[in-house]
């Protein structure tokens, strides 16, 4: 299979509009460079906290470096009241829900065990467990419908859910579990697949034989096919997939191809199971690049702006470096806390062996 075999583009590789009977952009010049702005700033956040990783400062990290068109795109297009579902990748989102990067570290710190205050944010914090969330979004999409703020025809009110996750998710039981009832109960919910070539060191071509979005047919919902690195395309599906969502018609389910340009984590080596010369191909098709060039053709984008956006994004590494030092380092016993809504024997019992050790460590 073809992995960019027909897709959604409207903004191709080399930053010239492309016309597509379907979808038109829908977005002024000031927006457009709004969402360059988040994806540089996205950028650097990420390589910033790759960085911190390397140095110690972070157990774990997990790369969106070359998805940042698939999660600004979309993540811009959802309204105050949508609510989102994402995994460890989805710095993007996070940013585009109003989370400052600071605090997207401390989970990866270890000190939390969530980042941000998910009703604030409108986000439920990063979910490592591959698909589970999907279930979740259903089922919260299923509460906004009997909850009655979907199809009100009132444009603050009516709520749209969306989920975000992999190509490899694709082939768990619990996103196709989603899918059903999601379908059958017609929630208003968007599942958005970064479809990023990898599941680790799985290619999705092994994975499927089909296209993803084709799979969304055999479950009753419209499959659409958007090229990931072009941050336009991305912004319009997702509009008009929330859209429908919000107007009570229904799921959809989105596969945006892009490419995971880094490692799975930093605990990976993509190196051992992947060649460079489709890192290079993917490079060419960087999403940040194809948006540079068209607004600097049309003269929206120049020297002085791209000068203030660095500077912006120099202030926030410094945030972040000096910001994830000072997060206070936990009481051991309080990895105790919360892994239950209510209290559980055995986790009672771990902790009381944990306080002993601690007790013996203070004797000594
Ligand atoms: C239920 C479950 N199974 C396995 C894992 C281990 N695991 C972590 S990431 C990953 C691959 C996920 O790939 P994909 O869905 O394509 O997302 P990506 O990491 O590429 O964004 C796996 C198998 C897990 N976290 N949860």
């Amino acid at each position: 299979m073809n992995q960019l075999e027909p897709l959604i583009q409207l903004l191709d590789n080399d930053g010239s509009i492309v016309e597509n009977s379907q979808y038109k952009s829908s977005l002024d010049d000031a927006t457009l460079l709004g969402f360059y702005r988040d994806m540089v700033l996205v950028r650097q956040l990420d390589m910033q906290a790759t960085a911190l990783q390397r140095q110690g400062e972070l157990s774990l990290w997990a790369p969106c470096l070359g998805q940042e068109a698939a999660q600004i795109g979309s993540g811009r297009a959802l309204k105050a009241q949508d609510f989102a579902f994402a995994t460890y990748r989805e710095h993007g989102i996070a940013w585009c829900r109003g989370v400052d990067p600071v605090q997207m570290l401390r989970f990866w710190r270890g000190t939390v065990h969530q980042s941000w205050d998910a009703n604030k944010h409108r986000l439920y914090g990063y979910q490592i467990i591959i698909g589970a969330h999907a279930l979740h979004a259903t089922g919260y999409a299923m509460g906004a419908q009997y909850a009655g703020n979907v199809a009100t025809g009132q444009a603050d009110k009516d709520q749209a859910v969306i989920a975000y996750f992999g190509d490899g998710a694709m082939s768990e039981g619990d996103i196709n579990e989603a899918f059903i009832f999601a379908a059958a109960y017609q929630a208003p919910v968007v599942f958005f697949c970064q479809n990023n070539q990898w599941a680790i060191s799985e290619p999705t071509k092994r994975q499927s034989r089909v296209p993803l979005s084709h799979r969304a047919d055999g479950f009753g919902m419209p499959g659409v096919r958007v090229d990931g690195n072009d941050v336009i395309a991305c912004h319009e599906v997702t509009m008009a997939a929330l859209e429908r969502a919000r107007s009570g018609q229904g799921p959809t389910l989105i596969e945006a191809v892009t490419y995971r340009m880094g490692a799975h984590t930093t605990s990976d080596d993509p190196t051992k199971y992947r060649n460079s010369a489709d890192d290079e191909l993917w490079r060419t098709r960087d999403p940040i690049e194809r948006l540079r060039v068209y607004l600097t053709g049309k003269g929206v984008l120049n020297e002085t702006i791209s000068a203030e956006i660095a500077g912006e994004a120099t202030s926030l590494a410094e945030r972040m470096r000096e910001g994830c030092r000072q997060f206070p380092t936990p009481e051991p016993l309080a990895m105790f806390d919360h892994v239950y809504a209510g209290p559980d024997a055995r986790i009672e019992a771990q902790r009381a062996e944990m306080q002993a050790i601690l007790a013996q460590e203070g004797a000594n």
